[in-house]
Formats: C-alpha cells, sequence, structure tokens
C-alpha cells in the first residue's frame, strides 16, 4: 500500500514538475519574417515552400511583407517595419542589394534577429571568410552556373558563331549579376561568338522590351538573347515575337514562369532555366527551427539546383513539375 501511495505521489509531483515545462516548451516558438526582393512568380513559389514548412512546423503565423518594385529603397521601410514589431526572432530575406542592405540587416542583427538570405546574398555570399558573415546561411542556386547553362546553350545552338546580347535587371543584385558573369565566361569558350552589349531594366518588363527593340534594329544579325530574370526573359522575348524573329534570334530565359514556358512552346524562346524556389523558402524555415533547437553546424551555403527545361521535355512531369506554379 505504501509503495502504491509512494508511486502516485512521485507521479503527480512528476507531472506537476515536468509537464508544464514541456508543454511551455512547445508553446514557445520562433516568429519568423519573410521578406522576398519583390513580387513575381519566382518569389511567390518561394512563399508557398515557406507557409508551407511553416504549417509542417506548426507555426501557426508568418510576418510577410513585400515591395512592388525592385531596390534598397523599397525593401528597406519594409524590412524596419518588421524590425520595429519586436517580436521576430529570424527574418527570411532576398536581399536586393549585396551592399546597401547590409546595415539596414545588421540593425535587424543588433535588435536579435537572426537573417538567413535566400535566393540573393550580401557581401560576396561567402558567410564563412568573406566580408559579410552574419547571417546564418546563404540559400539560393548557384547563379555563376546559371549564366553558363545559358551561355552553352546559346553558343550550341548557334553553332558557336553568332552575336548576343545580355538583358539585366540592375547593378548589384547578387544573382542577376552572377548569371551575366557565368554567361560571358561560357560565350568566351566560342571563338566565333560576340557579345554586342548588356542593358538594365531595372527590373521591369516593359523597359526590357524598349531596350531589346532597340537592339534588335541596331543590330539586325543578332543570334541570341540571355535574359536574366522573370521581367528581363519576359521583355526579350516579347521584343523578339514583336519584331516577328521568334525562332530566329534564340532566347534564354532565367525563370520558369507560365509565359516564359508558352513562349517555349510556341518555339520564341529555345531554353527555359527553372530555379527551386520552393526549396529555397522551405529549407530556410527548417534552418530556422533547427537554429532555434540549438544546432550550430548548418551549412552557410545551400545550392539547390535547376531544372534545364526544352521543348522536347517540357511535359516530363520529373521536369514540368519545376515550372512556377502560382495561383491566379
Ligand atoms: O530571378 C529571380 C531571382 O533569382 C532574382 O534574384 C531576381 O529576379 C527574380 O526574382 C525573377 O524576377
Amino acid at each position: 500500500m505504501f509503495k502504491k501511495l509512494l508511486t502516485l505521489a512521485l507521479c503527480l509531483a512528476f507531472a506537476v514538475t515536468i509537464i508544464p515545462a514541456v508543454a511551455n516548451a512547445q508553446a514557445e516558438k520562433p516568429k519568423i519574417g519573410f521578406l522576398p526582393g519583390v513580387v513575381d512568380p519566382f518569389y511567390q513559389v518561394m512563399e508557398i515552400g515557406v507557409r508551407r514548412a511553416v504549417e509542417d512546423f506548426g507555426l501557426g503565423e508568418i510576418v510577410f511583407s513585400v515591395a512592388d518594385t525592385w531596390g534598397p529603397a523599397e525593401q528597406t521601410p519594409l524590412l524596419d517595419a518588421m524590425i520595429a514589431r519586436g517580436d521576430l526572432d529570424y527574418l527570411i530575406i532576398a536581399p536586393t542589394d549585396k551592399e546597401q542592405m547590409v546595415a539596414p540587416l545588421e540593425r535587424a542583427l543588433e535588435a536579435g534577429i537572426k537573417i538567413i538570405t535566400v535566393d540573393t546574398f550580401l557581401g560576396d555570399g561567402d558567410y564563412v571568410n568573406g566580408p559579410v558573415t552574419f547571417p546564418i546561411s546563404y540559400i539560393g542556386s548557384d547563379n555563376v552556373e546559371g549564366g553558363r547553362i545559358a551561355g552553352r546553350a546559346l553558343g550550341d545552338v548557334l553553332g558557336g558563331e553568332g552575336k548576343v546580347y545580355i538583358q539585366n535587371t540592375n547593378v548589384g543584385v547578387s544573382t542577376t549579376e552572377q548569371r551575366g558573369q557565368g554567361f560571358k565566361e561560357a560565350i568566351a569558350e566560342f571563338p566565333g561568338m560576340e557579345l554586342v552589349g548588356e542593358d538594365y531594366n531595372l527590373d521591369d518588363a516593359n523597359t526590357s522590351v524598349e531596350q531589346t527593340s532597340a537592339k534588335l534594329q541596331a543590330v539586325p544579325d543578332l543570334g541570341g538573347i540571355f535574359g536574366v530574370n522573370v521581367f528581363s526573359a519576359q521583355g526579350a522575348g516579347t521584343a523578339v515575337v514583336n519584331a516577328g524573329l521568334g525562332g530566329q534570334v534564340q532566347v534564354i530565359a532565367f525563370d520558369a514562369t507560365s509565359f516564359a514556358i508558352e513562349l517555349l512552346r510556341q518555339g520564341n524562346v529555345t531554353l527555359v532555366i527553372a530555379q527551386k524556389p520552393y526549396d529555397m523558402g522551405y529549407l530556410a524555415v527548417e534552418f530556422a527551427m533547427a537554429d532555434w533547437a540549438g544546432v550550430t553546424s548548418l551549412p552557410k551555403r545551400v545550392t539547390t539546383g535547376y531544372a534545364v527545361i526544352t521543348a522536347e521535355n517540357v511535359d516530363d512531369p520529373e521536369i514540368a513539375r519545376f515550372i512556377y506554379q502560382v495561383p491566379e
């Protein structure tokens, strides 16, 4: 009898002391903010990944904010508003400029918010030995390699000869800058190919159409164009179609929007390079959760890979799953 009573008393004591502690630990979940670069299908798919992870981890809520146009002048006030809330533990962000977003993000860090960068990076992207090391990790594509894929594809389809042109976005954007760099490296492997220009459309599809149309007029024997992101590829493709040069001037489109895929199916785009924004978003939340749980050996760099989409493989489900599907 005495033994039974003792066991019961011990069980009660356990329940009183341990169970509330466990319940408390479960209640204490981190609050995560998500601040992508701009409103576009690439980041919309990333948001789907973020929200799915938030649901899977039972986090309930995410603090979300995004600018309508690209740039640090647009992104910084949104970041400051997130800092001012005073309740965020982590921020998943695609910095819109590799230098200009450093100081604003240092302010976030000082306010106790840990940073994970997705898609784009700060400094030189090397968070171990580079000039900026405070983010937990940089999760995104290998953009130099992405540019090389585009350059080699254009070189191959043009038989190693011809004039090519780059539609780029803004100076200082880590990703698109690296894509331009990789493209130039690949083009240099073909002695018969010549880069006849690179324009910056400020991430605006209309500007991209105007610039590409002007280039098509100025260089009547232009062989191919590399559009380095959603808006650049959209503008380049549209200008080529408007000029009646579809299929004649080869377009390599970065980012697998439904628009780019449509142009691919029509024969107006040669190749579409899909990134994996869903993975970037999901993994970033996972990293925040791991850090919150005390994991200290998270990799400072995660590359998420590509799917290269052509007219031949676009209907293969293993490839088609990487087309950016966003709700209408
Ligand atoms: O290409 C993506 C992204 O990777 C880049 O950093 C900015 O442009 C996009 O968001 C597409 O618009």
